[in-house]
């Protein structure tokens, strides 16, 4: 069973590392995530540590060297909680963890700690839970699982202590139980999409925390959670939305982010069915945020995993309101332009210079632009609208002559 205690912020340390590929201002950025991600499991982070290297170290991650700096930075505060900025493996994990002596927890362990905390319906609960045991499996030899799981906190909801503690056969058992029952709903899911008839089918989809609900909600008058936490949303939520006169599904379901740990992507396969079943892609992304390109990778590699990348596609950049660059003065000669600098009008010259995809910009919150994005959303769902349903092209008014 998926238990769930209330933590009064934990306190935790944070460590990444800096890489070739990941200079010292990546590194930052992705921690800065990192400790969103703490945020909304419940903790406070409290300090950070980086390291510079050239690859992580097979045994501890990070250099013994600074394994022990951070061993004492964390017995001098009394800190509980150390997080590592990437999946640890197995050994890795142990061999920490007899160092350190503490909970160790990794970036995929926190996303499944929050997916856990989030997951509402039996249905989420079962994608969640099958997650975690096929996480757990090959790491069942944690020292703290013992005495930390009566006492709660982050990682810590997931299936229960014998479990974890006797052996592996059970969370196998567990997990091949889990999958029956996952196979099972699957095929419940998959007669419910297919008695949605021919409709046109609308997915919004993009990284955790870029306004998909908020979308969702302005477009549908619906009322999915929305929140500024990562995560808000698991379950799928299907809505019927006509503009002008055509009718068409469209669904907002569980948000991406970077490394979004595979275990998640398989159990979550029904989930993301909706994605693949989709005709229409919304690629709603936040212009507000600083490594919104960077988000908009991650999105289309996972789109690229669940074979979902060559579809339809608008790009709908959300939260302009938001949005804020930096300017050069006038007799500053020496600054070189850079995407710093950009204006909104920059950023829409260069992504409609790009011709991949229609492209929008907008406020939800604000509901700015909404006609534009009524507008090319109807251009687009009736392009495959009337392949769909070719007889009933009368019905088909212009969308900018008068209607009523
Ligand atoms: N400034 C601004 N904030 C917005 C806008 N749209 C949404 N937000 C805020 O962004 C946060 C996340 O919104 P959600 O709609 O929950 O985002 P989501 O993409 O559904 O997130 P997940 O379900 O976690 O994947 C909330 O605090 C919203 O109020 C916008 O146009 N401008
Ligand atoms: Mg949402």
């Amino acid at each position: 069973m998926i238990e769930e205690k209330k933590v009064t912020s934990e306190e935790a340390v944070l460590i990444g590392i800096i890489t070739q590929h990941q200079d010292i201002d990546k590194a930052n950025e992705y921690l800065d995530e990192l400790a969103f991600l703490t945020l909304t499991a419940g903790g406070k982070v409290v300090k950070r540590f980086l390291q510079k290297m050239d690859n992580p170290n097979p045994k501890t991650f990070v250099g013994t060297g600074k394994l022990e700096e951070i061993r004492q930075y964390i017995v001098s505060n009394n800190i509980e909680t150390v997080i590592f900025d990437d999946e640890l493996s197995a050994a890795q994990l142990r061999n920490i963890e007899k160092i350190l002596n503490c909970k160790i927890l990794d970036r995929t362990n926190l996303i499944l700690d929050i997916f856990a905390k989030r997951a509402q319906t039996s249905y989420a609960r079962t994608q969640v839970e099958l997650a975690q045991c096929e996480y757990m499996l090959p790491r069942l030899t944690r020292l703290w699982t013992h005495l930390e799981r009566q006492k709660g906190g982050i990682g810590m909801r997931g299936p229960g202590e014998t479990e974890i503690e006797t052996d592996r056969r059970i969370i196998r058992d567990k997990i091949s139980l889990l999958k029956k029952k996952l196979v099972a709903i699957d095929k419940q899911m998959a007669v419910q999409r297919k008695n949605r008839g021919k409709l046109v089918r609308v997915a919004l989809v993009g990284y955790t925390n870029v306004g998909k609900s908020t979308l969702m909600n302005v477009i549908s008058k619906s009322d999915v959670f929305a929140e500024n936490k990562l995560f808000a949303t698991l379950d799928t939520t299907v809505r019927k939305v006509v503009i002008r006169n055509i009718p068409f599904l469209l669904t907002d379901t569980v948000g991406f982010i970077r490394k979004l740990p595979t275990q998640l992507v398989e159990s979550f396969k029904s989930t993301l069915d909706e994605v693949r079943e989709a005709d229409l892609l919304l690629h709603v992304i936040d212009i507000s945020h600083p490594n919104f390109e960077d988000h908009i990778k991650s999105v289309n590699q996972i789109l690229d995993e669940i074979e979902s990348i060559n579809k339809p596609t608008i790009l709908v950049f959300n939260k302009i309101d938001a949005y804020e660059h930096q300017t050069i003065d006038e007799d500053d000669l020496v600054t070189e332009k850079s995407k710093i600098h950009y204006t909104l009008e920059d950023w829409e010259k260069t992504w409609m210079n790009k011709q991949e995809h229609p492209c929008l910009f907008i406020s939800a919150i604000n509901k700015e632009n909404m006609e534009d994005f009524r507008k090319k959303v109807f251009e687009e769902v009736k392009k495959i609208h009337i392949t769909r349903f070719p007889y009933n092209d009368f019905l088909y008014e212009e969308y900018d002559t008068e209607v009523e």
